[in-house]
């Protein structure tokens, strides 16, 4: 541990303390299909990493990513409570507090998607993303970024201006609906968001499409790769693995889904 690294450890120690957190546990995957590879040449080491996690929220992608990849980390959380997990997260990260916050070595990360390319860059050893030369590279990052800029974005603000307004037509721009229906498209050309293989997209593009399903911002009897995607991704052993330990009592603290979203069909334009 260097200099610059104990105070930052001690710091979260007592939060956790202070708060009583229990749900603070080191965790090294049952299934270490590359726990080896990470020390083997190549790979840089790798530092000790916490999320500070939400049950049932995105800092689940991180959860997974590493029971896909065989690496250690250590998980935070009170059991069931999220707002004194979230104390947590403010005790470490005041000035933005989100699940997932992680400290890796010695730096506070936030933002899953750039979390899950920087431990990929260096401790992934290739798993998890299409070969560079591929045409599934390109794919592979565009559902990578697509997942919080275009699809989580818009079904957030549908969601959260239909809760004040229902809608009655939908919007001339680009709407949850159509975000939706261009990630089904892709699936009837592919098995995976990460094209020909499973990859680190899929993980990404979980939660937001979860999100969209479940509060009623779409239609997803409309959807019906998608819904065939979800059942697939959601038996993956790892991922499994990860509601064991990351969502132990099912989901916490959901949100009420909504009555109704826009129609579906054709716009306004
Ligand atoms: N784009 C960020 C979003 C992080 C985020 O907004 N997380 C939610 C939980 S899923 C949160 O902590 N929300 C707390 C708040 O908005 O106050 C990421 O992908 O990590």
């Amino acid at each position: 541990m260097d200099n610059k690294h104990k105070p930052v450890r001690s710091r979260i120690m007592a939060g956790l303390l202070g708060l009583g957190i229990a749900g603070l546990v080191s965790l090294a995957p049952a299934s270490p299909a590359s726990a080896q590879s990470a020390e083997n040449q190549g790979a840089m080491p790798m530092p000790e990493f916490t999320i500070y996690h939400l049950e049932g929220r995105r800092s689940e992608r991180l959860v997974w990513l590493m029971e896909e990849l065989g690496l250690p980390y250590t998980l935070a959380f009170e059991r069931g409570d999220l707002m004194a997990s979230m104390a947590a997260i403010r005790a470490i990260n005041p000035s933005m507090p989100v699940a997932p916050t992680v400290t890796y070595g010695d730096q506070v990360l936030v933002e899953s998607g750039a979390i899950i390319e920087m431990i990929l860059a260096r401790h992934g050893e290739g798993e998890l993303v299409p070969p560079l030369t591929s045409p599934d590279f390109a794919t592979h990052l565009l559902w990578m970024h697509y997942s919080e800029g275009s699809l989580a974005a818009r079904a957030i603000a549908d969601y959260r201006v239909w809760q004040i307004q229902p809608p009655t037509q939908r919007s001339p721009l680009v709407d949850s609906e159509q975000v939706v229906q261009f990630a089904e498209n892709f699936l009837s050309e592919k098995p995976w968001f990460g094209g020909d293989e499973f990859s680190a997209a899929d993980i990404m593009m979980l939660f937001p499409l979860n999100f969209a399903f479940q509060l009623n911002i779409v239609d997803a009897s409309l959807f019906p790769q998608l819904s065939a995607w979800m059942e697939k991704v959601q038996a993956r052993p790892a991922y499994q693995r990860m509601l064991a330990k990351a969502r132990p009592d099912g989901m916490v603290g959901s949100l009420p889904a909504l009555p109704a979203h826009a129609p579906s069909g054709p716009r306004n334009r």
